[in-house]
């Protein structure tokens, strides 16, 4: 991988109707004011960053209405807004972070990739839960966990690390479909690292593809990242969520990353702190912190004397 930093674009979403819980809107100033920007730079030797500020949106698509999705006006009139911004981070040359914000982001963040880069994208959606669900066959309503399968996104192109939540209805799709899945029992099986590599060769055979990230964290254990709207226990060690973003980092091919799903409106400050410098951590990850300044400094070393 190349020794050169990549360019990179923020963009924040304090968006949170696609689920019920009120707080995940402030996830982006959480993570920002746990030093994001000042630690890119000094962590990960990103010399070019770009700040695009806040996603906002009009709800201009108010008459839209599905059966059984709660809030869908805002949740297209915010993708469709949101599509727009980071096909722009991307095609200014940059990896585009996106801070979530709920999950329901990933539509217009996927949407606004593929506009960008192609069609031809490898998803990596890191996640206790599938977020599979239709409109039919959900039964919370929240846009968090449903519906982006309408997107031109091909099912080969997508892989899922983490899952340990998953409704009977997205068990027949993934199966029906063979959506690639390395669920916890893989994890514990094989260990991360062949789990990130079998995900990535199933995603992208011929490395060659833009790889988009969508990280969840409730993918993480509740003891790693306990402010967040649905935890599931028994889930990945902060340390496995870092492997997978150095694996991640290491193929040179992250075009854009979703971190998701931080409420600091849960728990205990300790928790939101804990929840937050996890989240710091797995982005710091994908963007080679330590790594590359790691190999940089071991070439200039002064043997002792
Ligand atoms: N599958 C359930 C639960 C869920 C999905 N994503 C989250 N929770 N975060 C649903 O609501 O569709
Ligand atoms: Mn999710
Ligand atoms: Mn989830």
């Amino acid at each position: 991988y190349s020794s050169s930093s990549p360019k990179v674009g923020i963009l924040d979403v304090p968006f949170e109707k696609g689920q019920d819980k009120s707080g995940v809107e402030f996830g982006p100033k959480s993570i920002r004011d746990a030093g994001l920007l000042q630690k890119l730079i000094e962590c990960c030797g990103i010399t070019d960053l770009k700040d695009y500020g806040e996603v906002k949106y009009l709800n201009n698509c108010r008459n839209a209405e599905v059966l059984n999705m709660k809030h869908y006006d805002h949740v297209i009139s915010c993708s469709k807004e949101l599509s727009e911004q980071v096909e722009k981070v991307i095609r200014d040359g940059r990896i585009c972070l996106t801070l979530g914000g709920d999950h329901s982001i990933g539509i217009g963040t996927i949407h606004g990739h593929m506009r960008a880069k192609s069609e031809d994208l490898a998803v990596l959606w890191v996640d206790a839960h599938a977020d599979l669900n239709t409109n039919r066959s959900s039964h919370s309503g929240n846009i968090h966990g449903a519906d982006w399968l309408q997107c031109k996104l091909s099912l080969r192109n997508l892989a899922y690390i983490g899952l340990r939540s998953i409704d009977p209805y997205e068990h027949v799709i993934m199966h029906n479909l063979g959506i690639s899945h390395f669920d916890m029992f893989d994890i514990q099986r094989y260990g991360i690292d062949t789990v990130v590599s079998a995900a990535i060769d199933q995603i992208d055979p011929d490395h060659n593809k833009p790889i988009h990230v969508s990280f969840d964290i409730d993918s993480l254990d509740p003891l790693e990242a306990p402010s967040t709207g649905t935890p599931v226990r028994g889930g990945l060690l902060l340390r496995e969520g870092i492997h997978i973003m150095t694996a991640i980092y290491k193929t040179g091919r992250l075009g854009a990353l979703d971190l998701v799903e931080v409420n600091p409106k849960i728990g205990t400050q300790g928790d939101v702190e804990r929840t937050v410098t996890a989240a710091l951590h797995i982005i710091l990850a994908a963007f080679g912190e330590n790594r590359r300044l790691i190999k940089l400094e071991s070439n200039n070393l002064i043997p002792p004397t």
